[in-house]
């Protein structure tokens, strides 16, 4: 009886790992394979080799890029150089990247930027947060664009226990936003076990000074974030549910659920048109080959364009696939005029012309 009651107990475990593994596979798109898709004007930006994670345009052209993220088990090529933000000017027709000074005071050493968001404010000032990970801790850096001199004038860093895992922030004002959290835990072997059970604790949170609350939940893993150009609206990727959520935003900042649209590849950051409120996404084809990076079998890229998000029938476009030949781990996709830039977790940064 003992050893039935064993071999009954086992074999239930075993069932249920087994259970949680073809779940977990699903969710990472594990045997997800895609034919290359490029686009006939495309080239790599110069100077930057170690990641462009998150990039963001202003009306005018100018592109900020974070660079050099370290993250828990994720690929880097320079895990001893420090993060940075980096400008391009996209009028220009061969632009180069160029690094923004940051004012004296700023702890630099252990600048490890993520997701970005910029606000111009009344004035004109252009505001750039930053998600940053000194010591793999999470904190939302808010700085002050200076064009003059090509740097960045930090105004403050945020901290709150809401905000322990951000991934990615929208700006609302020169000191709200909102931002994801991509785990609940934060500690990397719960972070892994979060990731494996396949826990949908993540959560939208809304930060002012005056107030911070969590506005949106139950996302296995939240990661872009952006804001149609009306306002209205907050779009949410969940990267492992392979959907993009669209919220309503309401005066007092919170958030209710309006659709769900479903596609099937990891959705990291997401970019909006201003002009035609299109979105643009930096997916993840295969989350295998992003997390467990090998050199025989590489991420690639995949760049999809979604029109109409609120109508019954949004348009769903594969603009872009690379099978890591050319670009490994797009994170990001944004347009200015008939350029596309993509950038990538760990690697380069490719222009486009449309
Ligand atoms: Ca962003
Ligand atoms: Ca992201």
């Amino acid at each position: 009886m003992g050893k039935l009651l064993v071999l009954a107990v086992v074999g239930l475990v075993g069932a249920l790992i087994g259970e949680r593994l073809i779940r977990f596979r699903h969710r990472m798109n594990a045997s997800r394979e895609l034919k290359p898709k490029r686009l006939p004007n495309c080239h790599l930006i110069k100077g930057i080799e170690t990641g462009s994670e998150d990039i963001d345009i202003l009306p005018n052209g100018l592109a900020f890029i974070s660079s050099g993220l370290k993250y828990p088990g994720v690929q880097s090529f320079a895990p001893d150089k420090r993060g940075e933000i980096l400008l391009i000017d996209l009028n220009d027709q061969n632009p180069r990247p160029v690094e923004l000074r940051i004012s004296r005071g700023f702890d630099l050493a252990s600048f490890n930027p993520h997701g970005i968001s910029t606000y111009i404010g009344d004035d004109d000032s252009v505001y750039l947060f930053v998600v940053n990970h000194p010591q793999y801790k999470s904190t939302v850096e808010l700085f002050k664009y200076m064009e003059d001199d090509n740097s960045l004038v930090h105004l403050k860093t945020i901290k709150h226990e809401l905000l322990a895992s951000v991934n990615d922030i929208v700006a609302l004002s020169p000191d709200s936003f909102y931002a994801t959290n991509d785990h609940y835990f934060t500690e990397l072997p719960l972070m892994l076990l979060e990731m494996f059970l396949g826990l949908s604790w993540t959560n939208v949170i809304y930060y002012s000074p005056k107030e911070v609350k969590e506005v949106a939940s139950g996302f296995y893993s939240a990661n872009g974030i952006n804001i149609s150009p009306d306002g209205q609206y907050i779009y949410v990727a969940d990267l492992t549910d392979h959907n993009i959520h669209v919220l309503e935003k309401h005066a007092n900042f919170s958030l209710t659920p309006l659709k769900v649209l479903q596609l099937d590849t990891l959705i990291d950051n997401i970019s909006v048109d201003p002009y035609t409120g299109d979105i643009w996404i930096g997916c993840h084809i295969n989350g295998f080959k992003l997390f467990f990076y090998d050199l025989e079998n590489l991420p690639g890229s995949e760049v999809l364009r979604i029109q109409d998000i609120l109508s019954e029938k949004p348009k769903v476009s594969q603009v872009y696939v690379d099978d890591g030949s050319v670009i490994q781990g797009s994170s990001v996709a944004t347009v200015y005029g008939k350029k596309l830039l993509i950038g990538t977790v760990f690697h380069r940064a490719l222009s486009c012309e449309l």
